[in-house]
């Protein structure tokens, strides 16, 4: 006598375990909000987003019809030929053969057809999104260890006249070209709700696009492995009116830090600022490194043998209040009175980081990378705050 496999009560338990599996693994993907899940690829926002969306989905219904023929078939032919209880020494075995050319034929041309199909619409995809319109504008995005740096030109004079850092703020419905760079090692930006992933690779440019449909915040995350703090390297796209873009584009442009009146906090503030963190954090309008540019604009020139790098590797904080996080977009900067309701700003987040960033945050301050640990008092962190406050 044959063994069964399992004994029939074993099998039972197997196989309404696999039917719960299966059960739970449609969970995964039936719904289509991206409500807690901000990374989703399955809910398009953005034009270039959607054309690999109109790719994904026929494929993948090909695909499964391919996946429910093929297996459905060998689990049919197992089940309608398998060896009898009463065949004991496999005399009942069907007839075997082989060698039949047409249907050999048929199995190679049709899968190659239907490879040849999904190839055209793979490439008419990958040359939609390569077409850049006329009417466009354009941000240099630069991979930091560990946050994205956004870089504007709005007068086109080819220097950047806004640095912002983790959020990229861009008008709704404007194809915004990207020059994607790297300052250090191989990152890749990724906004799921708006297009694929491109790497910033150090030393070379990549081209890359995005466009968003509708107003609204578009998460993303660095998707190449970059060191200690990797996965803390998180960004957004905030898709405004062009009426709103316009505005913020005056915001950013215009100088933004006024010392703050004498005798605040503040005030002390902004002498810790000089002494503690302008080495690395760059305000535009103040000449803690650089001279003002003589038109009254900040001076953002980046390079000469003076200056390698404007604030070397440290987001810009000028108009760090004008963001709604901070340090790899994890933080947040805003929060809401419980007694009134409103959003205020959060002095406790803020202080925590410049208390100890890297209990934070994993950096390899020692080496240049993330923010060191100043030992600041408490005096010191809370002069801090209310001065970074000020930095609209
Ligand atoms: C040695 C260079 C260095 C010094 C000095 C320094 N920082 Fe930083 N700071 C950084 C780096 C690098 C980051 C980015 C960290 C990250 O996101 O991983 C950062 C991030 C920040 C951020 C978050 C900015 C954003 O938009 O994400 C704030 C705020 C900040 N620093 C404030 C300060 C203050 C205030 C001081 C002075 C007490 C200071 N830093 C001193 C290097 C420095
Ligand atoms: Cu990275």
């Amino acid at each position: 006598m044959r063994k069964p496999i399992l004994s029939s009560p074993l099998r039972s338990v197997y196989v309404s375990g696999l039917l719960g599996c299966s059960f739970l693994l449609t969970a995964c993907g039936a719904l289509r909000d991206d409500e807690g899940r901000p990374l989703t690829t399955l809910n398009p926002k953005g034009k270039q987003a959607q054309r690999i969306d109109d790719l994904a989905t026929p494929v993948f219904i090909v695909a499964a019809v391919v996946f429910v023929l093929v297996e459905g078939g060998v689990l049919y032919m197992a089940w309608r030929f398998r060896r009898r209880k009463d065949d004991v020494d496999g005399e009942l075995e069907p007839i075997q053969n082989h060698g039949n050319p047409k249907l050999e034929w048929a199995w190679t041309i049709a899968p190659a057809i239907l490879l040849l199909g999904l190839g055209l619409m793979n490439v008419r995809t990958i040359w939609q999104l390569e077409e850049v319109p006329k009417d466009h504008m354009t941000v240099e995005v630069y991979g930091q260890q560990w946050w994205w740096e956004f870089r504007y030109d709005t007068d086109n004079d080819g220097k950047a006249d806004i640095i912002t850092a983790n959020q990229m703020v861009v008008p709704v419905g404007k194809h915004v070209e990207l020059t994607i760079r790297s300052n250090d090692v191989i990152h890749s930006f990724w906004i799921p709700a708006l297009n694929g992933k491109k790497d910033a690779v150090p030393g070379h440019s990549n081209k890359w696009s995005l466009q968003a449909d509708e107003e609204g915040l578009f998460q993303g995350t660095c998707t190449e492995y970059c060191g200690l703090s990797h996965a803390y390297m998180r960004m957004e796209v905030k898709a405004v009116s062009p009426a709103k873009y316009e505005e913020w584009v005056d915001a950013q442009t215009t100088k933004a830090s006024v010392p703050p009146a004498s005798d605040t906090l503040a005030t002390q503030g902004y002498e810790e600022f000089k002494t503690n963190c302008a080495n690395c954090h760059q305000v535009n309008g103040e000449s803690f490194k650089f001279a003002e540019k003589t038109d009254g604009k900040p001076n953002l020139d980046y390079g000469g043998a003076d200056h390698p790098l404007i604030s070397g590797n440290a987001p810009n904080l000028t108009h760090l209040m004008s963001r709604n996080k901070f340090a790899g977009n994890l933080f947040d900067l805003y929060t809401t009175d419980p007694n009134t309701g409103e959003t205020v700003p959060d002095d406790s987040v803020l202080g925590s980081w410049l208390r100890d960033p890297g209990a934070m945050k994993p950096a390899a301050a020692d080496q240049n990378r993330g923010m060191p640990n100043l030992n600041l008092s408490q005096e010191q962190i809370d002069a801090l705050v209310a001065y970074l406050h000020t930095l609209k």
